[in-house]
């Protein structure tokens, strides 16, 4: 009764978070404990894959490793790490106080960990954890499915609720709570980006909850959506799924864009090059992520005109993906560059992204896809644009704003360190996958023939390296908020003095705990 005065403490500053800087830092430490979590499970797996043979755990466990690595990674640890970065800058960066909803911003996030702890329980259910993988196929997920999957949906549910509000909330923000002059042609990059993707979750997070329904009608209520045998159709399934899951790979990309759109013109010190034709880029590729669901079921059975069709439409997403990073080549062209932890990873990740985009076209080339599709070839693909694409951005973007967030400088040391370390062990970790792909070696097997012994060994043995650059990451950012140096101007590089905001924002950092540097 009237007794709150002054900011809530100790746990309950946490519990009961309203503030967009608060709950960022929860979104962004929930994110960085998932990324261990699902972090472990890839070690499992290619501690298995070290040697041919079974070694380690039984194929079951196995295929449970390989489904919980994809769902933490992507629910649990890459989307809630772009929304904790969203809600520390987005409204810093249009000059808002605060994100439009807070309370709802409080359940958003609350509702994460409630659900991830309802996915990672059902190891501990009769019949374990599912082992469908992430994209959870009917039948397997349905006629074949353990008890726990009725949880695993329900999850599901939970995290599409979280993203959905997130969403409405980050968009209600832009629509809303800009600064006067802040008008949309002018908002930085990593804000656009983020208005695209809440579109893109809020079309696509709906369809995800509507196949897991459907899921859960043919296993408790007897309808036949995914079973032949009433009437329904598998394929079904996969047609429903990617037309969320096609989206779901862009709302993780995109924001990723975003982030390096930011940090390369500010140690180019130029101003991001082609800025509308990113924004319009942005949007295309949102518009198209729609309309090639398919590419992902050339082998389906679908007409060889629907196999056309979903081919081309497929490459014409290089098209803004090429726009995006000749500007990013260009914003660099003549800059006056250094290479400080946030640039090496920007740069990395214009580099690897490219790289994974290149396989992806292979991938996209249907009757080709006929001979790579299930195989290891895929998943060096999407390792190339998840993790070298979200993940190195997700990092550069952390020693980017951190001395902005704690008023503190990292070890640039460390950080780099931690760079060349990680961008070593990711490219010896997934690049002798293309080649075991090519050769015939199928994804999610614990086993597989000796001609692919060598690089398999070489493949963990690089993904123990990259494990180790994670746990210095850990450290220098713990050390930053314990002991940090306090960062002076010219090393805070927010944007108060670097070209990417030259846009008039008159109050951007009126929300910032600790005293702004502008000059
Ligand atoms: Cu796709």
């Amino acid at each position: 009764m009237g007794e709150h005065h002054g900011p809530a403490k100790g746990i309950k500053r946490w519990l009961f978070a309203t503030n967009h800087k608060d709950i960022g830092t929860l979104y962004l430490w929930f994110s960085f404990a998932m990324f261990f979590v699902g972090g472990l499970f890839a070690m499992v797996i290619r501690a298995e894959l070290f040697q041919p043979g079974l070694q380690l755990v039984n194929p079951q466990f196995f295929n449970q490793m390989t489904t919980m690595h994809g769902l933490v990674m992507v629910f649990g640890a890459v989307m809630p790490a772009f929304v904790g970065l969203a809600n520390w800058m987005i409204p810093m960066m249009i000059g808002a106080p605060d994100m439009a909803l807070p309370r709802m911003n409080n359940l958003s996030f609350w509702l994460l960990p409630v659900a991830v702890i309802l996915l990672v329980s059902t190891f501990f259910m009769e019949g374990g954890a599912p082992a469908f993988g992430w994209t959870f196929y009917a039948p397997l997920s349905t006629t074949y499915a353990p008890p726990s999957t009725t949880f695993f949906i329900f999850a599901v549910h939970i995290l599409g609720a979280s993203s959905i509000m997130g969403s409405i909330n980050i968009l209600a923000t832009i629509i809303n709570l800009r600064a006067p002059g802040m008008t949309y042609m002018k908002m930085p990059m990593f804000v656009w980006t983020w208005a695209i993707t809440a579109f893109l979750l809020i079309a696509a997070m709906p369809v995800l909850a509507g196949v897991v329904t459907m899921m859960l009608m043919d296993i408790h209520f007897g309808t036949s959506f995914f079973s032949a045998a009433g009437g329904g159709d598998p394929v079904l399934f996969q047609h429903v799924f990617w037309f969320f899951g096609h989206p779901e790979v862009y709302i993780i990309i995109l924001p990723a864009f975003g982030v390096i759109s930011e940090i390369i013109p500010t140690f180019s010190r130029k101003p991001l090059f082609g800025y509308s034709s990113m924004v319009y880029a942005t949007a295309s590729i949102a518009f198209l992520s729609f309309i090639v669901w398919a590419h992902h079921m050339y082998t389906t059975g679908m007409p060889l005109a629907g196999e056309l069709y979903f081919m081309y439409a497929t490459m014409l997403i290089a098209v803004p993906t090429g726009v995006k990073v000749f500007n990013w080549v260009a914003t660099m062209f003549g800059g006056a560059l250094t290479f400080e932890a946030p640039m090496l990873f920007a740069v990395a990740t214009v580099f690897l992204f490219s790289l994974g985009g290149f396989t992806g076209l292979m991938l996209a080339i249907a009757p080709i896809d006929f001979a790579y599709q299930e195989s290891y070839f895929v998943v060096a693909h999407f390792h190339y644009t998840m993790v070298a694409g979200a993940i190195f951005s997700i990092s550069g973007a952390i020693y980017f704003w951190l001395p902005k967030w704690t008023g503190k400088m990292y070890n640039e040391t460390l950080a780099k360190l931690h760079f060349w370390i990680a961008f070593v062990g990711f490219n010896v970790t997934f690049f002798p996958q293309h080649f075991v792909g090519l050769a015939g070696m199928p994804r999610r097997t614990p086993d597989y023939a000796l001609q692919f012994a060598d690089f398999n060994m070489i493949s963990s043995l690089g993904s123990f390296v990259y494990a180790i650059a994670q746990l210095i990451f850990l450290f220098v950012i713990i050390q930053t908020i314990r002991s940090g140096t306090k960062s002076s101007e010219e090393k805070t590089w927010d944007g108060a003095n670097g070209l990417e905001w030259t846009i008039p924002s008159p109050a951007p950092f009126h929300t910032f705990s600790t005293p702004p540097t502008v000059k």
